[in-house]
């Protein structure tokens, strides 16, 4: 295989570690490691070269390109295949732990660290598109008088429930939620207007209103409501992520004293 049809292999197969020869008919392959480095999709596949030079100065600029282990031939397979069997155990173990890292123990949709990190990509992202981005913030209401009326515990499983009933509303696939802190989520809709934030953020209201929850008397079931605050901005470098999250946070505390179980765009 050639350097360049490996390459195009890996971006399209995404195959669980790469073995990489460093002489390849076409070309060198601390080249290769060095470009699929730099590719977001493939980064994360483990390099392993593979090679008869035994020059430690090429070793060395291999481990530094990224590559996570280094063999020389003549070598014995069963080593090879262990080394492969860590390197692949390793990159499972870490992506779990980045995923760990990632969501809400709670709830299971993204925290507040992982809405940071989507938020930041998504401006620049937009900013390159010249598309509006919105944001919308949701807050349970009287989420307190609940806690305080059916315990804690239960108030745990609404926001449970509330997260994964926001999380089924959303359409696109670039369409996010997170938990943003204690009762409160924030949605990143890209490539959106204010118009189409509105309905997304009316949509999740109306689903989240219609929750019915089991063991409520028949006379007087629990309603769960939110309100939710709207921001819409077309990123520019003057611009910045707080502007855009202040604006909805300011919409949301109009759509709190407007009476609440309401949407303010
Ligand atoms: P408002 O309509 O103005 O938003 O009233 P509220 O009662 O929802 O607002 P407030 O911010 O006063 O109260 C939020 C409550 O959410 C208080 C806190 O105990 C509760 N809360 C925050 N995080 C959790 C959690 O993880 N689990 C549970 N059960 N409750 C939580
Ligand atoms: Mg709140
Ligand atoms: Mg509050
Ligand atoms: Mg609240």
């Amino acid at each position: 295989m050639s350097g360049h049809q490996g390459m195009d292999v890996a971006r399209s197969e995404g195959p669980d570690l790469i073995l990489l020869d460093l002489r390849l008919p076409d070309m060198d392959g601390l080249e290769i490691c060095r470009i699929l480095k730099a590719e977001p999709d493939v980064e994360r596949i483990p390099i392993i070269f593979l090679t008869a030079d035994q020059d430690p100065a090429t070793e060395e600029k291999g481990i530094t390109l990224g590559a996570v282990d280094f063999v020389t031939k003549p070598f014995s397979t069963a080593v090879l295949r262990a080394r492969v069997r860590t390197h692949i155990d390793l990159r499972r173990k870490t992506e779990a732990l980045e995923r760990l890292a990632a969501t809400d123990a709670l709830t299971g949709v993204p925290n507040r660290r992982s809405f940071e990190t989507v938020i930041a990509r998504e401006w620049r992202r937009m900013m390159r598109e010249k598309m509006p981005l919105s944001v919308a913030m949701v807050d349970i209401d009287h989420f307190k008088a609940l806690n305080d009326t059916f315990g804690h515990p239960f108030g745990d499983h609404v926001l449970r429930v509330v997260a994964a009933t926001i999380d089924a509303h959303l359409r696109r696939p670039s369409d996010y939620v997170a938990r943003y802190g204690g009762e409160e989520f924030v949605l990143v809709l890209p490539s959106t207007d204010a118009a189409g934030a509105a309905s997304v953020a009316e949509g999740a209201r109306r689903a989240i209103e219609a929750l019915q929850f089991d063991g409520m008397p028949v006379d007087k079931p629990l309603q769960v409501t939110a309100s939710l605050g709207c921001g819409t901005v077309v990123p520019s470098v003057e611009g910045g992520v707080e502007a855009l999250v202040g604006e909805a946070d300011q919409n949301l505390y109009r759509a709190k004293n407007n009476g609440r179980n309401r949407v303010e765009p």
